[in-house]
């Protein structure tokens, strides 16, 4: 197939061997899709219709149940203790997309209940590099206890499993923390009140390849 607007010529791989053209071309016709989107499924491995076309029209009902993830049912009390008593709610997340997206996804979710003060930091890629650090962790809980006499929540995302130091000392400073990451946990883990990440020993969420944005969603 010649496309004129780039003149670059695009050659398909075939499908393997087990899927049939006949089989793709009748998927496509049974799905209404194109054929392109059969073919790159196919050559992922994906050529039963029913997975297919699950992956194609995801629906809230196919999520695995979120208490499977470990440390969610402690991190549901500490956020609804936060939110009645009011305390403040400070997401500490990551600069990059899903870090970003992490962060904002539980800043407007926490906003649109509205019923807790819930603030976000996110650190600066050049000057303080990726993770919890502890000048911001001070800077979080002098305002939060010049602004709310609490230090509150410390809620992650998309960081703060490997940083054991610095949950230390955000719990000496009087911080309830919640970790929601998905980065490979090290060998110990931090102290915090909970985590959230599906790689950490003994957590049942049967997705273990989520984002950072994908545990701050479940
Ligand atoms: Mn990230």
């Amino acid at each position: 197939m010649t496309l004129p607007l780039t003149e670059k010529i695009w050659l398909f791989r075939s499908a393997p061997g087990e899927v049939p053209e006949e089989q793709i071309k009748k998927t496509a016709q049974d799905l209404g899709i194109p054929e392109i989107i059969v073919r790159i499924m196919a050559l992922r491995g994906v050529s039963d219709n029913d997975i297919l076309n699950e992956f194609l029209t995801p629906a809230l009902a196919q999520l695995p149940q979120p208490h499977l993830m470990k440390g969610m049912e402690k991190a549901v009390e500490i956020l609804l203790d936060a939110l009645k008593s009011p305390k403040p709610i400070t997401v500490f997340g990551d600069f990059d997309a899903d870090g970003v997206t992490a962060t904002s996804l539980l800043t407007l979710f926490f906003n649109k209940i509205g019923a807790a003060p819930i603030q976000y930091y996110i650190p600066d890629r050049l000057s303080e590099g990726y993770g919890m650090n502890s000048d911001a962790v001070k800077k979080i809980h002098e305002s939060n206890m010049l602004q709310w006499g609490n230090a509150g929540v410390l809620l992650t995302a998309d960081c703060g499993i490997s940083d054991i130091g610095i949950v230390d000392e955000a719990k000496c400073l009087g911080f309830t923390v919640i970790i929601t990451d998905h980065h490979k946990p090290p060998a110990s883990l931090p102290m915090a009140d909970t985590i959230l990440n599906p790689l950490q020993p003994g957590c049942l969420f049967p997705c273990k390849d989520l984002a950072g944005v994908g545990v701050a969603f479940t």
